[in-house]
């Protein structure tokens, strides 16, 4: 264990992924990436050994954005591109729960894209998957922030020729205190990244390359193409940031693991409501 990570609380019982299963059955397609993001996540919640009523899943909204009700941790499932501020002020309010954000990279990039940058540069203690289809699935098939230019569909026939942008390099640009990205049919290993992510203090990002079999059924290419293990852990956010803008777009692993202090910890010393309702006082005369 790094000396940024937080141990976790002791527990009783050992967990398993059985105690993090909602009993309500995902209405994902079958062979949906998702499923892999759920599996691993219930075995890392397992691990991580806080027991489901200790855990908030805070989602906005999508087909990836669905999978709180598929956990029996607490879920919040709100408005497209809001999961982060909503997470914020829950984490802020109950720094007791451990609190997860996820979606797709629609709801985190597109509309929800300004939360994710002031998220990484607030860093409060927080954890974010993005499950990153490459596509609006909920939707149809419309291109999001990381579709390729020239992604040809019934949608945006011949491609956007829009360039798509780095996540990673976005988020250590931003401040993000942790950053990885995994692949969701390698359950085991993301499983690990996300045990890391959780434990990590301050604003963790995890990027899954979680493929749409029926909107991008030739993600499913990604079993071989991804590089396992081609990133690996930066302690510095310049370095980090060089390896972000070099590595391939399908490398895997942990990129970065910085130390900046959570949010919590570099708030002043509050000065109770009576020094508050004094500052703002009225003067009548
Ligand atoms: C304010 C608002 N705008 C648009 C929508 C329509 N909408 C619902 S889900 C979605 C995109 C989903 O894509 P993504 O977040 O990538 O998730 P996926 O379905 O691919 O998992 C959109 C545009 C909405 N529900 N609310
Ligand atoms: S449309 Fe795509 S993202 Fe949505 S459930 Fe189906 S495979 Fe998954």
């Amino acid at each position: 264990m790094s000396i940024h990570e937080t141990a976790a609380p002791a527990c009783h019982q050992p967990l398993t992924l059985k105690d993090f299963k909602s009993g309500v059955e995902p209405i994902w397609c079958p062979g949906c990436g998702d499923f892999g993001v759920l599996q691993s996540l219930q075995r890392a919640l397992a691990a991580h050994g806080r027991p489901p009523h200790e855990v908030a899943l805070v989602s906005g909204i999508g087909c990836s954005s669905r999978l709180p009700a598929y956990t029996s941790a607490y879920g919040f499932h709100g408005v497209h591109g809001r999961a982060l501020p909503v997470a914020a002020g829950l984490k802020l309010a109950r720094p007791d729960l451990e609190v997860i954000v996820v979606g797709g990279d629609g709801d985190g990039y597109s509309i929800g894209g300004n939360h994710f940058l002031h998220a990484c540069r607030r860093n409060v203690n927080l954890t974010y998957i993005v499950m990153d289809n490459r596509v609006y699935g909920m939707t149809k098939g419309q291109p999001s922030p990381t579709t390729e230019a020239d992604w040809d569909s019934d949608i945006a026939p011949g491609g956007s020729g829009v360039q798509p942008f780095s996540p990673l390099a976005i988020a250590l640009a931003a401040g993000a205190n942790f950053v990885a990205r995994g692949f969701a049919l390698d359950v085991k290993p993301l499983a690990d990244i996300l045990v890391a992510a959780i434990r990590h203090p301050g604003f963790s990002f995890v990027e899954v390359l979680s493929p749409c079999i029926t909107f991008r059924p030739e993600e499913m290419e990604w079993k071989k193409a991804v590089q396992r293990g081609a990133l690996s852990v930066n302690t510095d956010r310049a370095a980090a940031m060089a390896m972000a803008l070099s590595v391939n777009e399908l490398a895997s692993g942990i990129i970065f693991q910085g130390d900046r202090p959570a949010y919590s910890e570099t708030l002043p010393a509050p000065t109770g409501l009576a020094a508050i309702e004094k500052e703002f006082e009225l003067n009548a005369a």
